[in-house]
């Protein structure tokens, strides 16, 4: 296997990394080698590659993917990441990665692909010949599953199923150890706090339905073909490159974009729901421990802590010097700024979902035992970051934009 140096910097490597560089600081986890951003950990770990792995990343371009390529590229991975074709640039999150397929051994590889294509899968699959395959990929937006059901159930649902079987197929079963990226959103209508790996499954979304067939589905593999297949049911995990429609992600940009004066008023659906969010680079590590056990089986990664969505709104603002005070309920409930008495936050029904997962808590403790996996950054701290990280990239895209 080859081990030459990952390519750090590609060639458009990376104006918004730099940008981030300068506020984002160490203690965050970002340094800055060459003039561009990378996590804290990935020059000192260079030089300690020995493994020589290959690894298949479905879903490589998402946040999770971004994370886990360069956790595997600092341990000595060749990483095949697939990615979807796409009419614009897909790979923002990947470009401090790229290399020039030009260059001998990369080790950073990228392929077209697609979940709902089982031929795809399969050709990858037998090309790349990977000893670990994670598969990030999916429709991974609740509200969004509930206005396109059916393909997320193929994507999230059976996608997970063509992965298994171009294992079986290729007759991969003992050499290929596959990573399945289950959810807290299994537990839905929660029947038990804090949720563990023995709390019933409540899906309450199509999206939670996808991923509890995924789920079994792996359940079913490991035990009828042996294969080492495991899920992480991961609780929400957030981070800068957390995709712009998720809740946190919404509130910081927001905050960002109305500091700069891009925007006036932020608008939220049910800011009464529950998560429990940890930082994505602490997440991923823990995928990458469940694969390194002798023996496969499905792991909670969770803080242990539940915060209200309207908590974390209030702390976001705060890193702009806005201290909020809510009045009204449901619909009418407004965030206000109590030194201005200006309307920050408002409710719009639009983003109300049909069913709701109200809570969610996790238990990692079985995690923590077993994998030696732990987390440390608190939810305050990661607000704090992404809202530093946002005011810069809201101000970047400004000035691209010529305002
Ligand atoms: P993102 O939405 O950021 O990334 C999803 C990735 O999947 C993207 O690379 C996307 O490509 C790709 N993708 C979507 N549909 C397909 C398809 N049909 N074929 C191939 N690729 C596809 O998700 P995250 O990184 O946040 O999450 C990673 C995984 O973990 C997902 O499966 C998600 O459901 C799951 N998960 C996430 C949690 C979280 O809190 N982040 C918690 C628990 C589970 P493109 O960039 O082109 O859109
Ligand atoms: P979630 O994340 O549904 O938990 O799924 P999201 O950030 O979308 O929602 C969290 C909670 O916030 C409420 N909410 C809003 N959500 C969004 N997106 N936009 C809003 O304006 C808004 N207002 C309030 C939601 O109703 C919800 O209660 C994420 C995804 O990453 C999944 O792929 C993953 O499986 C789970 O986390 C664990």
């Amino acid at each position: 296997m080859n081990s030459g140096p990952a390519g750090l910097q590609g060639p458009s490597a990376t104006f918004v990394n730099k940008a981030l560089a300068s506020t984002i600081r160490a203690g965050y986890g970002w340094r800055v080698i060459g003039g561009v951003l990378v996590p804290a950990t990935q020059g000192t770990e260079m030089a300690k590659r020995a493994e020589g792995k290959v690894a298949l990343v479905t879903g490589v371009t998402g946040q999770d993917g971004a994370y886990l390529s360069e956790l595997l590229l600092e341990k000595g991975y060749t990483v095949h990441g697939v990615k979807r074709r796409s009419s614009s640039f897909n790979t923002g999150r990947i470009e401090h990665l790229y290399q020039d397929p030009h260059e001998t051994d990369p080790r950073f590889i990228l392929h077209y692909g697609d979940l709902t294509d089982s031929t795809n899968l399969i050709r990858l699959i037998q090309e790349t010949q990977p000893d670990e395959i994670y598969n990030l990929a999916a429709m991974s937006h609740v509200q969004v599953s509930f206005e396109m059901p059916e393909y997320t159930a193929n994507a999230d649902g059976i996608g997970t199923l063509r992965i298994l079987e171009a294992i079986r197929i290729l007759g991969l079963e003992k050499k290929t150890k596959f990573y399945q990226a289950s959810t807290s959103e299994l537990y839905g209508l929660v029947q038990e706090v804090p949720q563990s790996e023995t709390t019933p499954f409540y899906p309450r979304s199509p999206y939670a339905v996808a991923k509890m067939y995924a789920y079994w589905i792996v359940v079913n593999y490991r035990e009828a073909y042996g294969i080492h297949a495991s899920n992480g049911i991961l609780f929400n995990h957030e981070s800068p490159l957390r995709g712009e429609t998720f809740v946190t992600r919404k509130i910081t940009r927001a905050v960002a974009a109305i500091k700069h004066g891009f925007q006036g008023t932020l608008f939220l659906g049910n800011i009464d729901a529950k998560r429990d969010w940890g930082h994505a680079r602490e997440y991923v590590r823990g995928m990458w421990l469940m694969l390194q056990q002798d023996e496969p089986d499905d792991y909670v990664l969770a803080t242990g802590e539940t915060t209200v969505i309207r908590d974390f709104v209030s702390h976001a603002f705060e890193q702009i010097d806005v201290k909020l005070r809510w009045e009204g309920e449901g619909v009418d409930e407004k965030g206000i700024c109590t030194e201005t008495g200006r309307v920050y936050v408002e409710i719009d029904p639009r983003y109300f979902r049909p069913t709701e997962v109200d809570l969610l808590i996790g238990n990692p403790t079985k995690a923590k035992e077993k994998l030696g996996w732990t987390h440390d950054t608190k939810w305050q701290a990661l607000c704090e970051e992404m809202v530093a990280a946002d005011l810069i990239v809201v101000a970047r895209e400004q000035r691209g934009n010529g305002e």
